[in-house]
């Protein structure tokens, strides 16, 4: 059941179908206080993917760039909370990927519609010692994992609804995106994919 992607990845297949609906109704409640967005990005385009935080930091990018803030500058208030459930069952996640001790202070949560994508990209404005514990729910998206350099190969990796995988050690510093998400319907979450991250920011 938990599968070794690579020196510091393990995937926890399905480990997180049982939390969908009540993640799902989290992620609502979260989103009523701050709001999906397509964040900007330097240069002045904007993502595909819709976006929303909760926790004591949260990734926010615009013209200037990307960086953690503790509001959301789209309310000038704090980011919802982090749901204490929420940090548990991530807690507990990463112990079984063999990293105990993460206590995540951020949940970035990513909407997609079909269409969306994420570019191949490195995430590096997080202590870079914590892992990342990743969730996915709803439409089947391809990952796109490469190396530590933008031009390595990549390999394609499906991630279904209630896929898990810790991200630590040298994993945690590849590039790596989303191919643009197919159109379908799921059960749970209809035309969308949500992922949710949990990082430690500070
Ligand atoms: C590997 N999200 O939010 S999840 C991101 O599905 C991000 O929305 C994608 O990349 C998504 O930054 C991919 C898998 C993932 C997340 C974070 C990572 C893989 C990672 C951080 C470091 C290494
Ligand atoms: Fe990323």
């Amino acid at each position: 059941k938990h599968e070794v992607l690579d020196a510091g990845a393990m995937v926890l297949r399905g480990h997180a179908a049982p939390q969908a609906q009540g993640m799902l109704a989290g992620i609502k409640q979260i989103a009523r206080l701050s709001p999906f967005r397509r964040m900007t990005v330097a240069g002045g385009g904007s993502m595909s993917v819709a976006m929303t935080c909760c926790g004591a930091a949260g990734w926010c990018s615009d013209a200037l760039g990307h960086r953690y803030e503790t509001r959301d500058p789209m309310t000038g208030q704090p980011w919802p909370v982090l749901p204490p459930a929420w940090r548990e069952w991530a807690i507990a996640a990463a112990r079984l990927a063999g990293h105990d001790g993460f206590v995540p202070d951020t949940c970035l949560i990513n909407g997609y519609r079909p269409g969306a994508r994420m570019g191949l990209h490195q995430d590096d404005d997080e202590q870079a010692d914590a892992p990342v514990v990743s969730i996915s729910f709803g439409l089947p998206a391809i990952f796109q994992w490469g190396g530590l350099q933008r031009a390595d190969p990549v390999r394609r990796i499906a991630l279904l609804h209630g896929d898990v995988v810790v991200w630590g050690g040298p994993s945690r510093h590849v590039f790596h995106g989303i191919a643009p998400l197919r159109a379908g319907q799921h059960p749970v979450t209809g035309p969308c994919r949500y992922n949710l991250t949990f990082r430690r920011v500070w």
